[in-house]
């Protein structure tokens, strides 16, 4: 049985959605189609929350964080990650050419260099005037909804119905330097399990990686709740630890074997964007706080 492919991602990241929707409509598989898919993101200087033009660490250096999970349960993850666009290639690499599953900092980039990977400096001019801006007060407090499209988290079945994410993110802007978030740790970030479905996340990644919020959404699909039911499971519990949760957002999506989709998050302001057959959407997630 052929399985109809799919394709969701985080925020309303048309053009991520719309390649990775290309690539699965060719016949390729779905590690490929969320690799590809994500690096339209990484690549784009007007997303400052993933890639190139990402806003800076409080020191003003860019630093990435990507994974990458396939159908076997194979991954790769970069952390801490300086002067590379593609983060998330460069965690296929750790995945397909190393024993390895995560690489940080300087031997990251080391890495990347030897897979031929282009040196190049993340923070744009735009990122740059924003972060001298916020260093005359220097108040940290992460901002809700910052943008429309934010770090992105994908998820994808192919015409095998095999199921593989990818997350990258230059985290939440103006970071301790050195800190790492949930998005390239495998089960908080992101997770695949091809018999039951995926997750993925975005939001202030403390929250997600106290709960290891994706893992937490397969394991609610294996034992039969939808990945809607899943997701909103997956925030109540955060909710639940944290009562300071009216001043953060986190949102989940999900996906299962059979195509069905999901998606919850704190405060409104969270959609996420669909391709399949039946055409190319963005959904507003529902959220805990109305
Ligand atoms: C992080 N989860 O580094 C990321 C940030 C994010 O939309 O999702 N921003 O904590």
């Amino acid at each position: 049985r052929e399985t109809k492919p799919i394709v969701l991602a985080t925020w309303d990241v048309a053009n991520a959605t719309s390649r990775a929707w290309e690539v699965l409509k060719e016949g390729a598989t779905s590690l490929d189609a969320v690799e590809q898919g994500v690096m339209v993101e990484e690549a784009d200087e007007n997303n400052q929350t993933v890639g190139k033009g990402g806003r800076p660490d409080r020191d003003g250096q860019v630093t990435l964080d990507a994974c990458i999970m396939d159908k076997d349960g194979n991954c790769g993850s970069v952390v801490y990650l300086r002067n590379i666009v593609h983060a998330v290639s460069v965690a296929r690499k750790v995945m397909e050419e190393t024993p390895h599953v995560m690489l940080a900092g300087d031997g990251a980039e080391k890495f990347a260099y030897e897979q031929g990977f282009p040196k190049e400096d993340l923070l744009t001019a735009r990122s740059r005037q924003e972060w001298e801006e916020w260093k005359k007060t220097s108040q940290y407090k992460p901002i809700i909804n910052i943008e429309n499209h934010d770090t992105i988290g994908m998820l994808a079945i192919d015409r095998k119905g095999d199921i593989s994410g990818a997350c990258t993110t230059s985290g939440m802007a103006y970071k301790i330097a050195g800190r790492v978030g949930d998005s390239p740790i495998i089960g908080a970030g992101l997770f695949i399990d091809n018999e039951v479905g995926g997750a993925t996340a975005t939001g202030v990644g403390e929250e997600v990686v106290r709960t290891v919020g994706s893992f937490l959404i397969v394991e609610l699909m294996r034992q039969g709740k939808s990945p809607q039911e899943a997701c909103e499971i997956a925030v109540k519990r955060i909710v639940a630890k944290n009562p300071g949760y009216r001043d953060f957002q986190v949102g989940f999506i999900a996906l299962n074997k059979k195509g069905e989709t999901g998606g919850y998050c704190i405060q409104p302001g969270f959609s996420y964007r669909t391709y399949s057959e039946e055409g190319h959407s963005l959904t507003p997630a529902g959220s805990y706080i109305n």
